[in-house]
């Protein structure tokens, strides 16, 4: 039992949610030490969103807005967070949802497709594809979902499934604490913030962009520059963290 008046008291929780949903076969045990990196990256941000993710979440809610066919993939670690969030998200777009997992087997496919079912996700399901183009077997898509996708929302990815979608001439938005990953200077769009915060941030957006803010957004948007302020970010905090 974490007491609650641990000063790591939210950070403690999240992380016996995590073990258990490890436990339970929803995450991967590398899904652990992405989440141990992350953690990392958000205490040197200082555990809030940065005006430069408030400018991405906004930018992403614009985005998700202008697509035709918008799908947000989830792998273990995203829906063991923030299930609710992505259900919120939903419902707030015409967004689908699909389970695209880096460490895929049938089992844990199931068991994810079920979490996020128990929290009111309409998950889309089918017959898996090897649809994009890499060796693994993160290839495998629902044509339905992923294939047929302008614009897709990837919590949490790696590096080549990023490229690879990419390549496939997809918009990809990513949430990535980490802003020196080879995803988040990959995707169209990196949001630098952690994904519970991320995530509700754009579903906010959603209902307040404005059709001019929506448009000024996504004309001047340069990912390169929100990463290179996300990183300024950081250090000033670092340079003033003894203050
Ligand atoms: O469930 P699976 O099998 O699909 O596997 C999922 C993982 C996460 C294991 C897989 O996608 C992976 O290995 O990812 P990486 O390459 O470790 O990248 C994950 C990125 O997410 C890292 O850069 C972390 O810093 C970042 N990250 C971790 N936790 C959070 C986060 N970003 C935002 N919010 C978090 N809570």
């Amino acid at each position: 039992m974490i007491p609650q008046d641990h000063p790591r008291y939210r950070s403690l929780v999240v992380r016996e949610r995590l073990a258990e949903a490890a436990r339970d076969g929803v995450v991967s045990l590398e899904g652990l030490t992405s989440h141990g990196r992350g953690e990392a990256f958000d205490y040197l941000i200082g555990e809030v969103t940065m005006p430069s993710a408030r400018t991405a979440e906004r930018t992403a809610a614009a985005m998700i807005r202008a697509a035709r066919h918008p799908v947000i993939s989830v792998n273990g670690n995203t829906a063991a967070l923030a299930a609710d969030e992505i259900a919120a998200l939903q419902q707030a777009s015409h967004a689908q949802v699909e389970v695209n997992l880096f460490h895929r087997t049938e089992e844990r496919m199931k068991k994810i497709t079920a979490l996020l079912l128990e929290h009111d996700v309409d998950v889309l399901t089918g017959t898996a594809e090897r649809l994009i183009p890499l060796s693994h077997d993160r290839a495998w898509s629902l044509n339905e979902g992923i294939g047929s996708a302008d614009l897709v929302l990837v919590p949490l990815e790696d590096g080549d499934r990023c490229e690879a979608l990419i390549a496939m001439g997809k918009q990809v938005i990513t949430v990535d604490l980490n802003p020196l990953s080879r995803t988040a200077r990959t995707a169209t769009l990196t949001i630098v913030d952690e994904v519970t915060r991320a995530l509700p941030a754009v579903t906010a957006a959603l209902s307040d962009l404005t059709d001019d803010e929506a448009a000024g957004l996504i004309r001047h948007l340069d990912n390169h520059y929100l990463l290179q302020t996300a990183i300024s970010e950081i250090a000033t905090r670092l340079i003033h963290a003894l203050d």
